[in-house]
């Protein structure tokens, strides 16, 4: 009797083992959530420009009407990022600061530069989706 009785209690133990692996499993499953969270993301896709050893990267973006650019200077030298039209500009960008440019509602192509370094040049692409 006792030694049945312990048996059970043992696989019991094993069961309640099985069961608390189970619970280990739930916060994947309930993080599967997120991707539903992120599908709504790509209508504001989150678009950077980074500004590093002189060059904009990427050299092309293409963001959607309107689209708010954060643009991220990570040389030690002051940047802007300003179109060659004046629709948008992040002002002077200390080393190492971030910034942001609003894209404008008209589709085109916009190519800007540096207003400090007029040799530095990069293009944003404006696109409905
Ligand atoms: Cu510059």
């Amino acid at each position: 009797m006792t030694s049945r009785r312990s048996f059970l209690f043992g696989a019991g133990g094993v069961i309640a083992l099985g069961a608390l692996a189970a619970c280990g499993d739930g916060p994947p499953g309930a993080s599967g959530a997120a991707p539903a969270a992120d599908g709504q993301s790509p209508e504001v896709p989150t678009n950077t420009i980074v500004i590093k050893n002189f060059v904009f990267s990427p050299a092309t973006l293409t963001v959607a009407p309107g689209a708010v650019v954060m643009v991220n200077n990570q040389d030690t030298a002051p940047h802007t990022a300003t179109a060659e039209d004046r629709s948008f500009d992040t002002g002077n960008l200390a080393g190492n600061q971030r910034g942001s440019i609003t894209a404008p509602t008209e589709p085109g192509e916009y190519p800007y530069i540096c207003d400090i370094h007029q040799y530095m040049k990069g293009n944003l692409t404006v696109k409905a989706s």
